[in-house]
């Protein structure tokens, strides 16, 4: 790697670096890269850390995962190149299946993606020969596992475009959306959104469902009950008060 561990931008540079990684090996889209670079610019305006609004939906996500009888981790190739320990690691303390779900789908960025996850420790990764669709989509992300998203009650995600939250929200599930945009359609048609970076969000996302494993179903049940759109207005607040803050 040639990125200096003392350059003040080491982590915001390894993200790239392992972006770039998962492009050469046919995990990542090209257009992921792109994606990634909106992310960025979010994330500087958010302040690169993670705000008051994200923990909140931090709580709410993991007491609906905790209350979720079928929880689906979904999986695309940007999150598969930047961090596949951490979606299993989650996956493990949530009792959620993993899937495969891309956008730019080929069978072959699939199944690389499918072992990407393995070798970070997944048992099982649904998705890569998807028997299902999702009604109302056109998109290649329509194509589920049956026994995978399709059928799930919760459904996480990450770095995604609109159509396909639209659409499981209109399937009746309830998605927890994390996306560094408050204003994309992701954000704004989740029921759950944790505007932070992903591989912050994702750690501290395991913790709070490890910490909160203990709570009876109404105690859960409250935490989970939850208004995104105040909690995306708080985002939104949060991002013109750095802005006021840092305003020469
Ligand atoms: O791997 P595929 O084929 O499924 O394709 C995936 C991409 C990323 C190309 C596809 O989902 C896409 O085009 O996404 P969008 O519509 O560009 O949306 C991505 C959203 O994720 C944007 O709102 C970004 O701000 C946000 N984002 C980018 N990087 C991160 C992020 N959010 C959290 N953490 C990040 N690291």
């Amino acid at each position: 790697m040639s990125v200096p561990r003392d350059h003040p931008r080491y982590h915001s540079l390894m993200q790239r670096e392992k972006l770039a990684r998962g492009y050469e090996q046919g995990i990542t889209v090209i257009e992921g890269l792109i994606a990634h670079g909106r992310g960025e610019a979010f994330d500087y305006l958010i302040g690169e850390a993670t705000a008051e609004p994200a923990k909140r939906a931090i709580r709410a996500a993991a007491a609906t995962l905790l209350l979720a009888s079928m929880p689906v981790i979904s999986v695309n190739g940007n999150t598969a190149a930047l961090c596949p320990a951490q979606l299993v690691h989650l996956a493990r303390v949530a009792n959620a299946k993993l899937e495969v779900n891309l956008f730019y789908r080929s069978r072959e960025r699939a199944r690389r993606i499918a072992a990407v996850l393995k070798q970070a420790g997944a048992e099982e990764v649904l998705g890569v020969e998807p028997e299902a669709e999702i009604p109302n989509l056109s998109s290649e992300r329509r194509l589920v596992a049956k026994r995978g998203i399709y059928s799930a009650d919760v459904v996480l995600l990450a770095i995604e475009d609109g159509d396909r939250t639209e659409a499981l929200v209109e399937m009746g599930k309830r998605v927890i959306a994390i996306d560094l945009n408050p204003l994309s359609r992701t954000a704004q048609r989740a029921s759950i959104t944790i505007v932070d970076e992903v591989t912050r969000a994702l750690p501290l996302l395991t913790q709070e469902v490890e910490k909160l494993r203990g709570l009876s179903k109404a105690q859960l049940e409250e935490l989970a009950s939850f208004d995104n759109r105040a909690n995306l207005k708080a985002m939104l607040r949060h991002i013109t008060q750095r802005l006021s803050e840092l305003e020469p």
